[in-house]
């Protein structure tokens, strides 16, 4: 079995192709990855070692080179990771969003309809269902639930799945879609709100909440989703669409007050700073079908994942500490000014 992993050097794709190595050694996997500011190569130095694993930088949207790549590779699956994934960055400026995120997905599906392909699986996220108000907790996002987006990154997120499920009536391509809720865990990419607050705190830097952090996220740890994709891509249906989830929600300030408990650190570094433009409220997905159909469940409980996550993040300083050395520097700096000036006042 050869499988394309798109994305790979980035946060979930990294975390799926070590799951995919270690659970089936047989397997090729040859990962496709731009190597953008998310993209690092470091993540994959372990993968490397292994001779079924094969690392190329392209970008999704390279017809030329991807066709090339398939003609050599003939994969039987793919799993599309590969997107720009970071809503903040995708209202300051949305247009690499549409091109990586749709035209991306409509160049790796025109590869897999010239070569032939036993399934195309697009990763997928809960945002593209909008979100659910505070006050009504019996809501939960359903497959069934209407597409209705917030950002520039949920509607590129979006546009990309109708694109597939448009190429799987149009052309019979095997598709399938998973859409996943917030994940958490190693390799996650110091610009989001765990790795951001694990690393600001053990620096002693204010921990940046936006609004009054009432907003609602359901976590997963990442090992969980990569059980998940692996159950879809081998087991579930043609055509179809699974919820990925849980069942945790939790505010982002209790969030934030847990990490500062875990690390010793005082609450007083949090300071609350404007909120995100179009800020979704809450987000909680039902996983019924992908528990009843394929017998999905989660087994990693919050309160150990999180623990694990932090744990990772004091063994593994050289990988962010690199980070934020570079280019992110700048945009932290752009970013989150409002900090600075606040605390002039
Ligand atoms: P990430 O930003 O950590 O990684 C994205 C990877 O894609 C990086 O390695 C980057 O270099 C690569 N990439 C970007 N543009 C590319 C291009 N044009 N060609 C090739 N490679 C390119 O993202 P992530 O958090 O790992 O998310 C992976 C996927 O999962 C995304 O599709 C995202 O929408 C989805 N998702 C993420 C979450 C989450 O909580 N992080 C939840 C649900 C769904
Ligand atoms: O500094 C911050 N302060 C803050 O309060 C940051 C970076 C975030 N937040 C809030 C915004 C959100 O309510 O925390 C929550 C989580 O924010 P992010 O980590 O940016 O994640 P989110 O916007 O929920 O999107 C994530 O989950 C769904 C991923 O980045 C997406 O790729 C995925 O599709």
């Amino acid at each position: 079995m050869i499988i394309f992993v798109t994305g790979g050097a980035g946060f979930i794709g990294s975390n799926f192709i070590y799951y995919m190595l270690k659970k089936y050694p047989d397997y090729r996997l040859v990962c496709v990855d731009k190597l953008t500011y998310a993209g690092n190569i470091s993540t994959l130095q372990k993968a490397m070692e292994n001779a079924n694993f094969r690392f190329v930088k392209a970008d999704i949207c390279d017809r030329d080179t991807i066709y090339a790549l398939f003609e050599e590779e003939k994969p039987d699956i793919v799993v599309n990771f590969a997107a720009e994934s970071h809503v903040d960055r995708s209202i300051e400026d949305p247009e690499v969003f549409l091109q990586t995120n749709i035209i991306g997905t409509a160049v790796l599906m025109d590869a897999c309809r010239k070569y032939g392909i036993k399934r195309y699986h697009q990763i997928s996220t809960d945002e593209v269902y909008g979100d659910l108000p505070l006050d009504r907790p019996d809501l939960f996002f359903t497959e069934m639930t209407p597409l209705h987006t917030s950002s520039p990154y949920s509607s590129s997120k979006a546009s990309a799945d109708l694109l597939v499920l448009s190429y799987y009536r149009t052309y019979g391509l095997p598709v399938s879609i998973s859409r996943c809720s917030n994940n958490y865990g190693p390799y996650h990419f110091p610009e989001k709100l765990i790795p951001l607050m694990i690393v600001n705190a053990l620096h002693d830097k204010p921990l940046p909440v936006y609004g009054e952090g009432l907003n609602v996220r359901d976590w997963l740890y990442v090992e969980d989703h990569c059980s998940a994709i692996d159950m879809i891509i081998h087991n579930g249906g043609v055509g179809e669409v699974y919820n990925v989830g849980g069942h945790n929600e939790m505010k982002n300030i209790d969030i934030v007050k847990l990490i500062c408990k875990e690390l010793d650190k005082p609450e007083s570094l949090i300071i609350y700073v404007a909120d995100r433009k179009g800020h979704d409220m809450r987000y909680a997905i039902d996983p019924t079908k992908i528990h009843k159909e394929l017998g999905w469940l989660p087994k990693t409980k919050f309160a150990d994942g999180i623990k694990k996550t932090i744990q990772w993040y004091l063994n593994n300083r050289e990988w962010w500490e690199t980070i934020l050395s570079g280019e992110y520097q700048n945009y932290y700096e752009k970013m989150y000014s409002q900090i600075h000036n606040r605390q002039c006042e």
